[in-house]
């Protein structure tokens, strides 16, 4: 059979984001964000959100790998990799270190001017986040983050002035990382993401978090409109952490269940794509009498304001049942759900279920429901690395990792015809992980010698992995065995 190949023009990249990667935390004029407070945890220990910086705690974004001071270096290695694009995050704080200021700080422009023209010289294009979890700290202290709406203005103007900047440099933008990462509120963490949410006593953390979710919607929309009026030739997607949900078993329930559970999600996806709030939110806030503020203006705006493409991370599955006899961790979006473990598939050392046929129906499932462009801008596996006596790092198991989910993703462009825009693995290089703050959770294809603790010489060596995936790119997903 013979070997089909990903399209010419397919963008085969790499995705970190700036406060997982950048360090120099405090330098430059750049202010704190969300993700500077947020101390290392471990596997199964949760970081903890300090009130402001609490001296002697370790905050890893603080240095992360340095890739502030060592880009150059780091986008050489990216080049030789064979990359022809790059996501990152702009970090908000390094713009506006307040967030409602009304002039930029030039040094931080200029820091982004800089690590995009490195990239271009190696003609790899910048695919760029405008809020990867980097809120400024001030605006959570003092307007209580994305719950209120003086904050769309803020984060509108900030991502018009980049935008602006840098016009000519990038084409690929996307607004909210994981925007849906705070649907559950079932942890301070997620909800602490995009939106820095300050809860008062007694309120309901949900209705807050649809209030938050639907400001920064209307956000992203705004920009995008904005976006296109800078430069048309924008593209200008959202970004979503898609889990799909299964029915454990083929009784009716556990298959509504599963539908209802992927609302949570799809809640988000459909007015970025669709424009409008869905019924089935309006008929929850109904039921839950949540008093969620919009006006007909921000209903117009969200109508107009649809995205380009559904850029989205892709990492694990989940299973659903309402089987009294299987246990699992109650929610509340159908009579006795349960998230299960799915039995068919292998989990990760933290727990996350492995499945590459997940993305091929998360792919085909998605291009179904918007008709719209995808972008894979998150994929990969967390893994313990061991680097040998001689320097080496041998990786097989992330290897192939990508490789099954690789190999699912050119079924679903060449088998179910799924338009996709590109892949670029999560941490290319090894980087600080958001959910435990750890560096010894790597992903890289590019070890960074830097441990959990923040002991190490920062100094970069290529895994096998690294070999491996440039024959991937060099093949256009050919030789990916
Ligand atoms: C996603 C985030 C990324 C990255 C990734 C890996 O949710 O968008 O920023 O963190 O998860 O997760 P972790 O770093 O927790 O292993």
């Amino acid at each position: 059979m013979e070997k089909k190949n990903l399209p010419e023009n397919f963008l085969w990249g790499g995705a970190v984001a700036a406060h997982q990667i950048e360090g120099a935390w405090n330098e430059a004029g750049k202010g704190v964000s969300i993700a500077d407070v947020m101390t290392a945890g471990a596997n199964g220990v949760p970081r903890e959100i300090t009130t402001g910086i609490v001296a002697g705690k370790n905050y890893p974004s603080h240095e992360s790998i340095d890739f502030y001071h060592r880009y150059q270096e780091d986008i050489k290695l990216f080049a030789e990799l064979g990359l022809n694009c790059f996501r990152t995050s702009i970090n908000w704080t390094r713009i506006f270190p307040n967030g409602d200021e009304t002039e930029p700080n030039e040094a931080g422009l200029q820091f982004y001017d800089a690590l995009f023209d490195e990239l271009l010289k190696y003609k790899i294009e910048p695919v760029i986040t405008l809020s990867h979890f980097e809120i400024p700290y001030y605006l959570y202290e003092k307007y209580g983050g994305f719950r209120n709406k003086k904050v769309i203005a803020y984060f509108v103007h900030y991502a018009e002035v980049v935008m602006e900047r840098y016009k000519n440099k990038v084409k690929y933008w996307m607004t909210f990382n994981e925007i849906n990462n705070q649907a559950d509120g079932q942890h301070d963490l997620h909800v602490w993401t995009n939106s820095a949410i300050r809860f008062k006593s007694g309120e309901n953390k949900e209705e807050i978090i649809f209030q938050a979710g639907l400001n920064e919607l209307i956000a992203s929309a705004e920009v995008v409109k904005k976006g296109h009026q800078i430069n048309p030739d924008f593209q200008i997607g959202c970004m979503m952490a898609y889990v799909p949900i299964y029915p454990y078993s083929s009784k009716p329930d556990d298959v509504m269940a599963a539908v209802k559970v992927m609302n949570r999600r799809y809640f988000y996806s459909d007015i970025h794509a669709k424009g409008k709030i869905p019924g089935y939110t309006l008929k929850y806030w109904e039921k839950m009498d949540y008093q969620i503020d919009y006006t007909q203006e921000e209903l117009r705006i969200l109508a107009e304001g649809t995205v380009d493409y559904i850029g989205f991370s892709y990492y694990m599955s989940g299973t659903v049942t309402t089987l009294p006899e299987i246990t699992g961790a109650v929610i509340p979006d159908y009579a006795g759900a349960k998230i299960v473990n799915n039995p068919y598939v292998e989990m990760s050392d933290w727990g996350w279920q492995i499945d590459p046929v997940g993305l091929r129906y998360v792919l085909h499932t998605i291009y179904d429901r918007y008709d719209l462009p995808l972008f894979i801008v998150e994929n990969g596996f967390g893994a313990y690395d061991k680097k040998e006596a001689n320097g080496q790092i041998h990786d097989p198991y992330r290897i192939a990792y990508l490789k099954e989910h690789i190999k699912q993703m050119k079924k679903a462009v060449n088998e179910d015809g799924v338009e996709l825009i590109g892949y670029t693995p999560w941490g290319i290089i090894d980087i600080v992980s958001f959910g435990t703050g750890e560096m010894e959770k790597r992903y890289g294809m590019i070890y960074v010698d830097k441990d959990n603790a923040g002991n190490g010489t920062l100094a970069r060596s290529k895994k096998d992995s690294y070999r491996w995936y440039q024959e991937v790119i060099r093949s256009r997903g050919a030789n990916c065995e």
